[in-house]
């Protein structure tokens, strides 16, 4: 088993820029103060923080076209802890990963389980799929899974969901996503009501066998792969579910789930409000559910969301505490640099909410007036943080510069060299 980056190279790598970096924070520190925020308060919120990565991100995507594999693909699950490793080593942001069923299953929970102790992770909520045939199953989701027509192929959908909070249990984590491809792409295919009402009877089920520490998380998506209609497409219908279910059920905000122009942190903060926010797949996207690389389109809406998430948990909102994943596609970077650099983008967004003025923001918001309160998110959102979270990953043994030590390590290297080619490999393309 590969064991990660040397050390020593890690070490190195920030021996030398460690004098800038002092420098820098200590400017930015000055900065902060003048603002009356303590760098070190920010500091310590910033490296409590984590994201998980999803299994799936570490292989190569793929479009409806295309997939083009590079090299060194991870071959199965421990491959893909692997990897996982490698980014948590270097960037120290993301202690957890969320595994895809089957996509990821293996022999043996327990050594994995054991895989990631030695590696310092554990694992997120577990996925579900029942939006792709396997081999050999008895029914097709062509038409579905959990809200089928049929009540055969609901069952085994329920079945796998349930299968799958099993392996959960085994694996130490408490939650499950579920996610359902089902819909229609033809006008009149599908009655609305029934199909929402059989997705209602399925997920009832399922809720019934959660473990009582585990959540249960609904997925809403406008679109795709169904192209006229989907069952649970938007977050108010993802909520009637959740609240149908009970307290347990709570609402995931995947970034590139929604219609275009939605103001998700509007959503975010409605959820928020009902109780009902279960967390998050972060990425970004141009025209649809693109799976971008977190912040690479739109930084200044990922630091919204971020802002009513600092504002609800400094409002002490009860109950409140969201699950961070990230849910990309990488199609044409190595798929280890782009989870570094995205956790760190997500990691970024949160710094920046925590420096809003949010007595300041009150004031402004009471005495209506709008220019200040815009000025004072962007004023959050302009400074420059990077010194802060290089000096969180220093704190915690990571890398200053993630990128160019993981270049420099020649890891994909040596692991193109260990891991003969597959084909397949459980990218996906939604
Ligand atoms: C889907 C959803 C969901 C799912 C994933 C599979 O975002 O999270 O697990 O893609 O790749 O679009
Ligand atoms: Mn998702
Ligand atoms: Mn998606």
């Amino acid at each position: 088993m590969n064991t990660g980056i040397d050390a020593g190279l890690v070490a190195s790598h920030n021996d030398k820029l460690q004098h800038h970096l002092q420098n820098d924070y200590q400017h930015l520190g000055e900065q902060l103060a003048r603002r009356h925020i303590d760098i070190d308060r920010v500091r310590a919120q910033v490296a409590a923080f984590g994201v998980a990565i999803p299994s799936w991100g570490v292989g190569t995507g793929g479009t409806r076209f295309a997939r083009f594999p590079g090299p060194g693909e991870p071959r199965h699950v421990f491959d893909k802890l692997e990897d996982c490793g490698v980014i948590h080593q270097l960037a120290r942001a993301t202690p957890t990963v969320s595994l895809h069923i089957p996509w990821d299953k293996c022999s043996d929970w327990r050594e994995l389980r054991g895989a990631a102790t030695a590696l310092g992770l554990s694992f997120d909520a577990m996925n579900s799929n029942t939006f792709s045939d396997q081999k050999d199953q008895a029914h097709s989701y062509k038409f579905g899974s959990l809200t089928h027509t049929d009540a055969g192929t609901r069952a085994q959908a329920v079945a796998h969901n349930l299968e799958c909070i099993e392996i959960g249990r085994q694996l130490g984590s408490t939650a499950l996503t579920v996610w359902v491809g089902d819909g229609s792409n033809f006008p009149g295919q599908q009655h609305f009501r029934r199909a929402f009402d059989r997705y209602l009877d399925s997920t009832r089920q399922i809720y019934a066998a959660l473990p009582a520490d585990w959540r249960m998380f609904l997925e809403h998506k406008i679109n795709e792969p169904a192209f006229y209609s989907t069952v649970i497409q938007d977050w108010g219908s993802s909520y009637l579910a959740a609240t149908a279910l009970g307290p347990q059920a709570q609402c995931l905000v995947d970034l590139g789930h929604h219609a275009p122009n939605v103001n998700i942190e509007m959503i975010v903060a409605r959820l928020v409000a009902a109780g009902k926010l279960a967390g998050f797949h972060f990425n970004d996207s141009k025209y649809g559910d693109d799976d971008l690389d977190a912040g690479s389109v739109s930084p200044y809406r990922l630091f919204l969301v971020f802002n009513e998430l600092v504002a609800a948990a400094h409002e002490q909102v009860p109950g409140f505490d969201p699950a961070y994943m990230l849910d990309q596609s990488h199609n044409v970077t190595d798929p280890i640099e782009s989870l570094m650099t995205s956790a760190v983008q997500v990691q970024r967004s949160y710094a920046q909410a925590l420096l809003v003025d949010r007595d300041a923001l009150d004031a402004a918001q009471e005495a209506n007036d709008a220019m200040t309160a815009t000025h004072l998110l962007k004023a959050a959102f302009q400074t420059d943080v990077t010194p802060l979270l290089q000096q969180v990953r220093r704190d915690a043994g990571g890398a200053i510069d993630p990128v160019a030590v993981y270049r420099a390590s020649g890891y994909r290297r040596q692991a193109a060299e260990a891991r003969p080619a597959v084909a397949g490999g459980g990218g996906g393309i939604v």
